[in-house]
């Protein structure tokens, strides 16, 4: 039984200041670079997209960021521009023990898919790879932090869940965009999919 802690997206765009900032989000770096130490291993999660991203409000002539669009693979929620490649919104935050990471997963950088998740892009299907180096390396145990737990965290813990992996998000160290409630319904799916909320 060997246990990975998977910091998702804590970077400086989803910090206060940044483009697509959540609230509080710079608050839970320290928690999370003392939580590391308690790990078998650290990965970390990196949003990673084009200029040119479909998920970006700008990038749909005439809609609003935070309406909703139908793509190939199913709705879409608009977001301002966020976490472009090469930009230091993309970077992580500077206080973020990103040193100590075994690995850095980057999502998101195919222009017109999505990818809220650490395991598959928002289709569904499109692998990123992360549960066959989890499996290799015998990571059975997940806990989940950072931003946003709505979104990029819920996401990810439940595919984690429905991989077989155990998992569990820290909810002290992680904090939401809460857009409409989602945050309630992520919880809510979190715990249908059998993820703990710790
Ligand atoms: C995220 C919206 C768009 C997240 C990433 O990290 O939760 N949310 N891209
Ligand atoms: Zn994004």
């Amino acid at each position: 039984m060997a246990r990975a802690l998977i910091v998702v997206d804590m970077q400086l765009d989803f910090c206060p200041g940044g483009r697509l900032a959540v609230a509080g989000g710079d608050e839970i770096v320290a928690g999370i670079n003392d939580l590391m130490a308690d790990f078998d291993a650290v990965v970390l999660t990196q949003d990673w997209h084009p200029r040119d991203h479909a998920s970006f409000a700008d990038n749909h002539p005439g809609a609003a960021a935070y309406s909703v669009v139908d793509m190939a693979y199913g709705p879409q929620v608009l977001w301002p521009a966020h976490c472009v490649i090469g930009t230091e919104g993309a970077g992580f935050h500077p206080a973020l023990a990103a040193d100590c990471a075994d690995l850095v997963i980057r999502k998101g950088f195919r222009p017109q898919i999505d990818s809220y998740s650490a395991f598959f892009e928002n289709d569904r299907r499109t692998s990123t790879g992360l549960a066959g180096y989890l499996r290799d390396r015998g990571l059975d145990e997940l806990a989940f932090v950072g931003l946003a737990q709505d979104f990029c965290v819920a996401w990810s813990a439940i595919d984690a869940a429905r991989l077989g992996f155990r998992a569990t998000v820290i909810e002290d160290a992680a904090r939401a965009i809460d857009l409409d409630g989602s945050l309630d319904t992520a919880r809510a799916q979190m715990r249908q999919a059998g993820v703990v909320l710790a």
